[in-house]
């Protein structure tokens, strides 16, 4: 375990493997270098990719069971081509992150956090706080219709919002406005949801002319990945008045956030937060360690990935 999971985790894992903790070494690197041929499973993984580069130094790695549903980082293409099997978090945070989407875009719209800083700064007693854009009246659109997208999506239609959605299909029993590319989505909205994967597939899947497309007083909000955007196209949008406003919950070089943006009186920005609660990390941590249990005790992981082979003889 590179770094540190939820302590129910920990707890679910100990006695049933050999855990490594690695975070607790004085020296992580060193300790990982003579661990290395032993290493069967990675618990979470570490800084930086999850690569061919890795796994030619873990050479008995069997699974990497990563913590989150978005496995970007995770190169599950390499790993399967080492019959190395990759396991996410699907299921357990969905309405999570759907419930942060909604106030980030609230938060956004509304200016909450500034009216917070307003009060608390003492301005209230001399003026009233400026009135704000509003959220009656827009239309939705949701950039990746998936879990995450159709959890967000339900919440707004709940707030008398329409909804239209892109993804790299037409879905089947979906009545929302399907899209047939970003830009076409942001010309029919005017608040941009993006909830697809990130990965080389969606990279700059909004880039300048999306956000043009958005239009003067669009709002985007990001709860998926900082590579979904052109993140200095999205600052240039900004600080023109391309766009309104936007509320980001995840950015290009994490945990960095460019001043620029913080520059901006028309962000919301957050520090990674969609799944962030208690619970919900606890849940993605039993999940992690169930799947390494179900692994190792039974060859079949609970939740492997897409581009996962479970080795033949394990099927
Ligand atoms: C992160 C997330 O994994 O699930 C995802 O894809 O983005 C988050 O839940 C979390 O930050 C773990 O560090």
């Amino acid at each position: 375990m590179p770094a540190p999971l939820p302590a129910a985790a920990i707890a679910a894992l100990d006695g049933r493997v050999r855990l490594h903790r690695l975070w607790e070494q004085d020296d992580p690197a060193a300790y990982l270098a003579r661990i290395a041929p032993r290493v069967r499973g990675l618990a979470g993984k570490p800084a930086g990719r999850v690569d061919a580069a890795l796994f030619d130094r873990l050479p008995a790695l069997e699974i990497v069971a990563n913590f989150g549903v978005g496995y970007d980082a995770v190169d599950a293409v390499a790993a399967a081509a080492r019959g190395i099997v990759v396991t996410n978090t699907p299921g357990v945070l969905d309405e999570e992150v759907a419930d942060l989407a909604v106030g980030l875009l609230l938060a956004t719209i509304r200016r909450l956090p500034q009216a917070d800083r307003y009060v608390r700064d003492g301005k209230w007693p001399h003026a009233p706080f400026p009135l704000s854009p509003t959220l009656r009246g827009r239309r939705a659109g949701i950039l990746g219709l998936g879990a995450i997208g159709t959890a967000v999506a339900r919440r707004l239609e709940a707030f008398g919002l329409s909804i239209a959605y892109h993804g790299r299909h037409r879905q089947d029993g979906v009545d929302y406005a399907y899209h047939d590319t970003p830009a076409a989505l942001a010309a029919a909205c005017d608040v941009l949801i993006a909830t697809v994967p990130g990965g080389a597939g969606t990279r700059h899947l909004v880039d300048a002319g999306v956000l043009a497309a958005l239009g003067a007083d669009g709002v985007f909000i990001n709860v998926a990945r900082g590579s979904v955007v052109d993140q200095a196209a999205l600052i240039a949008a900004l600080q023109g008045g391309t766009i309104l406003a936007a509320g980001l919950d995840v950015f290009d070089d994490e945990p960095q956030v460019p001043d620029a943006l913080i520059a901006l009186p028309n962000t919301v920005l957050l520090p990674h937060i969609g799944s962030a609660s208690t619970q919900t990390r606890a849940a993605m941590g039993q999940l992690v360690a169930d799947n390494l249990i179900a692994w190792f005790e039974q060859g079949r992981p609970l939740t492997p990935v897409p581009e996962t082979p479970v080795p033949s003889q394990r099927r």
